[in-house]
């Protein structure tokens, strides 16, 4: 059975792609709600209901878990998620991107993310749920958003944005900066040199694969290695303007590209 995974748009592809280099042999079925991205600045209620009705699509797929690839649904709805499908296996983005925290050994770390991701608190909860001597500056960027989805990952353009949202941290940069929403990853490079390699980036997409993959060795749900991996694509629209973009995110073409409904 395939993992599922789904996010606003096309940001989780970054932590499909992460998943698909960690797992090679899972088979992947992967939902962007396209035609009401983003959920990073929308309501608390409207994530909640737009990430159930992911779940409810996720379920007809017959997938083996589910994998919530948006931090902004992690940080809002997964608590919700949780309570309503008990008898389902839902990961989300915060509780690895924590580990990634602590893991890193930081003292201090700057958390960026949409403005629902930041409001929500999730991250610093998580960490100082684990280590309260952590100072944690929590910063939402929503603007990096469009413009990873124009392709605008570096130059001046980008760096006038980081200079908007992290100009105050270049003078006194903290130990590590935790990309907490799908699209960041994308800046990854840029955002290193911009604080001169000084802090340690920390990425949510690379974290949450690993943790997914460690989860699925432990419950004995990994794929045979006999499987045939496959990757097939669900969005709720334009499907040719996904595909156009995917690649970025991916590092692949996504291959196969189907329009649902969610409503
Ligand atoms: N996928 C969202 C996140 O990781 O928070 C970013 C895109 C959005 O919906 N704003």
């Amino acid at each position: 059975r395939p993992i599922g995974i789904f996010d606003s748009g096309l940001g989780g592809l970054t932590v499909a792609a992460a998943l698909r280099r960690t797992l090679p042999g899972e088979a992947v079925a992967y939902l962007g709600d396209t035609a009401r991205v983003p959920y990073g600045d929308k309501s608390v209620d409207s994530i909640i209901r737009f990430a159930h009705q992911d779940v409810e699509f996720m379920l007809s797929r017959g997938v083996k878990l589910i994998v919530a690839a948006c931090n902004t649904v992690s940080a809002v709805a997964l608590d919700s998620l949780k309570r309503d499908y008990p008898d389902e296996i839902i990961l989300g983005m915060i509780d690895s991107g924590v580990r990634a925290v602590i893991d890193s050994g930081a003292e201090r770390v700057a958390v960026i993310g949409t403005r629902a991701t930041i409001n929500s608190d999730a991250y610093r909860r998580g960490i100082h749920a684990v280590d309260r001597s952590i100072r944690v500056e929590s910063i939402a960027c929503p603007l990096l958003v469009p413009l990873a989805e124009e392709g605008i990952t570096g130059g001046v353009i980008a760096r006038e944005v980081f200079d908007t949202y992290l100009g105050r941290l270049r003078d006194d940069p903290p130990d590590a900066l935790l990309l907490g929403c799908t699209h960041y990853p994308l800046f990854a490079a840029a955002l290193a040199d911009y604080f001169s390699g000084k802090v340690r980036i920390l990425d949510s997409a690379t974290a949450c694969a690993a943790y997914t993959a460690r989860f699925l060795e432990e419950q004995k749900m990994a794929a045979r290695p006999d499987n045939t991996p496959s990757f097939g694509c669900f969005v709720t629209d334009l499907p040719g303007e996904f595909h156009r973009h995917a690649t970025r995110f991916l590092g692949a073409p996504p291959g196969r590209v189907e329009r649902i409904s969610l409503t």
